[in-house]
């Protein structure tokens, strides 16, 4: 696909978030005001990751419907290196995790929602949900919206179209971002940059079918483009650090999907 189309398709997209989001805080105010009450998370949480970058852009699309607070739940730290890593006497980076995450969650992962119960506020630990595509789904279902609102479609057909598809994306246009960066040799990082590039142009021919920018039709917000955003916009350090040979190719999609 046209790279520069691709970033408009994305940056629409954001667009669209904002605007469903500011669109939905309006529209529903009235009704919380009444109801009183909205789902509410407590969502396990780092700033710099894609996975959970999935979560979030769910619950803002649902913002006025689902409410969640964010906890900085892992990361690094810059310390005094005690154990001589770098062994330059220079500080280091300690990885740290929450105890709640680990508690919560055996996987010990973000994105990680603990249900707050809307009369006590008290976190409920035997409801607990993780795995960014389930969280999309998750926080669609529990938002209560409805027609295009929605992020899975209502429509059951769609809904199974939109999971398959949203699982394809993460493993083809998503995953294989890791080996470019991680992979030492350079025919290995090529080899994970073609299957990223065939996964980009499968999802590409899928696009067209509909009108676009989104993969469904009409514009509406899915799964399935929340999976990828946060890839999307991450794939621009490729040439960065990778060089030349590794920039997105703007070639238009070869092969639809068969
Ligand atoms: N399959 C998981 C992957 C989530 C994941 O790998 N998150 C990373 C942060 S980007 C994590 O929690 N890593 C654990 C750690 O750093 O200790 C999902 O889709 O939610």
């Amino acid at each position: 696909m046209n790279n520069e189309r691709f970033l408009q398709r994305v940056n629409t997209i954001f667009t669209k978030i904002t605007m469903a989001s500011s669109v939905a805080s309006k529209a529903t105010a009235a009704t919380s005001k009444i109801a009183g009450k909205h789902p509410k998370f407590r969502y396990l949480s780092a700033w710099f990751c894609p996975f959970a970058h999935r979560a979030t852009l769910a619950f803002e699309h649902h913002k006025g419907r689902v409410d969640y607070e964010w906890v900085e739940a892992l990361g690094w730290n810059l310390q005094k290196d005690e154990t001589s890593v770098t062994g330059t006497g220079q500080d280091w980076y300690y990885h740290w995790k929450s105890e709640e995450l680990t508690r919560v969650n055996k996987s010990a992962l973000v994105p990680t929602l603990i249900a707050i119960d809307p009369d006590t506020q008290e976190t409920d630990e035997s409801k607990v949900v993780y795995e960014s595509l389930v969280c999309i789904d998750f926080i669609d279902q529990i938002s209560g919206a409805t027609g295009k609102d929605r992020l899975v479609s209502e429509d059951p057909f769609w809904a199974a179209k939109s999971r398959i598809w949203a699982d394809k994306v993460n493993r083809e246009c998503c995953s294989p971002y890791y080996g470019v960066l991680v992979r030492k040799e350079d025919h290995e990082r090529r080899e994970f940059f073609n299957h990223l590039i065939k996964g980009l142009e499968t999802f590409s021919g899928e696009l067209k079918k509909t009108t676009g920018p989104t993969y469904l039709p009409d514009g509406q917000l899915s799964n399935v483009d929340l999976v990828l955003i946060p890839w999307a916009y991450r794939f621009y350090v490729f040439e960065h650090y990778r060089g030349p040979d590794f920039v997105i190719p703007e070639t238009d999609a070869l092969q639809p999907y068969q």
